[in-house]
């Protein structure tokens, strides 16, 4: 079994690489530079059409879609307990938080970093602010999932957390950030404080504010 990811630090990879650094499997990473546009090469769009980063290969099987890459990757090592059982109720709370983070949560921030792919440069700080105003009332809704409980589905960590966790520290230089929100809070300093995370953190080279 091989597995590989292609990553940027610092991007919607970053779940993946967690997943698999917590998964405690054998992998390649491998970078990709998107300063020298790397992401939009012949190379790489043959393995992810989008140009978008991450992409993963598993015995020559591509994937894209940085949930899809976490929910395969929990279906292939089950025992790891990264995802609730299939069939079970927590299993459809699973999918609940994971697709509404990666369809809901995730184009909001994608519009705050490039406004100038939706609006005129004229309206871009407007749009930025739209995005802004629609983002803090989803992590609210993360922050009020937490309030009397440490993970957002079952009793341990799932590969939910991480991808929450992923998406939170986007907002690290908004004016108003997921951090500050006090039971979202806690779900961040659990989770920077993994072994793996901190690996994470270390390989792709992250500088404070880590979230
Ligand atoms: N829905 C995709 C989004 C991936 C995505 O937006 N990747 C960003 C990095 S965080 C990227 O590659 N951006 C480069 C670009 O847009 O040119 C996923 O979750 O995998």
């Amino acid at each position: 079994m091989t597995y590989a990811l292609y990553y940027s630090p610092s991007t919607a990879a970053m779940a993946p690489h967690m997943l698999l650094r917590e998964l405690g499997v054998e992998f390649e990473l491998r970078r990709v530079d998107t300063q020298k546009g790397e992401h939009r090469n012949e190379a790489y769009t043959k393995l992810n059409p989008n140009g978008l980063i991450p992409a993963f290969e598993h015995d020559g099987m591509i994937l894209w879609e940085a949930a899809a890459i976490c929910t395969y990757l929990c279906d292939l090592h089950p025992e790891a307990g990264f995802a609730p059982d299939v069939g079970t109720k927590q299993r459809g709370e699973f999918y609940k938080w994971m697709i509404w983070l990666t369809n809901t949560v995730q184009p909001d921030l994608i519009g705050w970093f490039y406004p100038d792919r939706y609006v005129p440069a004229e309206n871009a700080e407007q749009y930025k602010m739209t995005m802004l105003d629609r983002l803090m009332p989803r992590y609210a809704i993360l922050d009020e999932r937490l309030r009397d409980r440490d993970w957002l589905v079952g009793d341990r960590i799932t590969a939910v957390d991480l991808y929450a966790f992923m998406l939170s520290r986007w907002t690290r230089n908004m004016p108003r950030r997921a951090r500050d929100l006090p039971n979202l809070r806690r779900l961040l300093d659990r989770v920077m404080a993994r072994p793996a995370t901190q690996k994470v953190y270390e390989i792709e080279g992250i500088a404070e504010p880590f979230f």
